[in-house]
Formats: structure tokens, C-alpha cells, sequence
């Protein structure tokens, strides 16, 4: 499910979320939830800090936000 998820913000299909995709799928996943998007999300959740989201990192990210 998150595979999909990762397959359909990854517009430029590069393997990676960057922060222009990952702000689409924050404001589409995110504001239902209650949360806005800031960069202090992205930055938490890039956690080897190459400035994108890989797989494994969104999967943290849907876990730890239960989205
Ligand atoms: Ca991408
Ligand atoms: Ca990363």
C-alpha cells in the first residue's frame, strides 16, 4: 500500500520522494489528518538528510503519522 503510495507522488518516478512531491502528498494525506505541511516534517522523516524521501522513509512516515 505504501509502495503505491510512494508510486504515485513520485511524479518524476526517480525512486525518490523530493520536497516538491513530498509537499503534494503532504497536503493531500496530511491535511486530513490535521496536520499542515512544514518542512520540520520532511526534514524529521528524511532521515540519512539527502534532502528526499526514499521508500523506507515514507513507510516510517506512514506508520509514525498512522495515516
Ligand atoms: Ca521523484
Ligand atoms: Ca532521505
Amino acid at each position: 500500500m505504501v509502495a503505491e503510495l510512494f508510486d504515485v507522488f513520485d511524479v518524476n518516478n526517480d525512486g525518490v520522494i523530493s520536497r516538491g512531491e513530498f509537499i503534494a502528498l503532504a497536503e493531500c494525506l496530511l491535511h486530513k489528518k490535521g496536520f499542515n505541511f512544514s518542512s520540520d516534517i520532511f526534514t524529521r522523516f528524511d532521515a540519512n538528510h539527502d534532502n528526499v524521501i526514499s521508500k523506507d522513509e515514507l513507510i516510517n512516515l506512514v506508520l509514525e503519522l498512522a495515516l
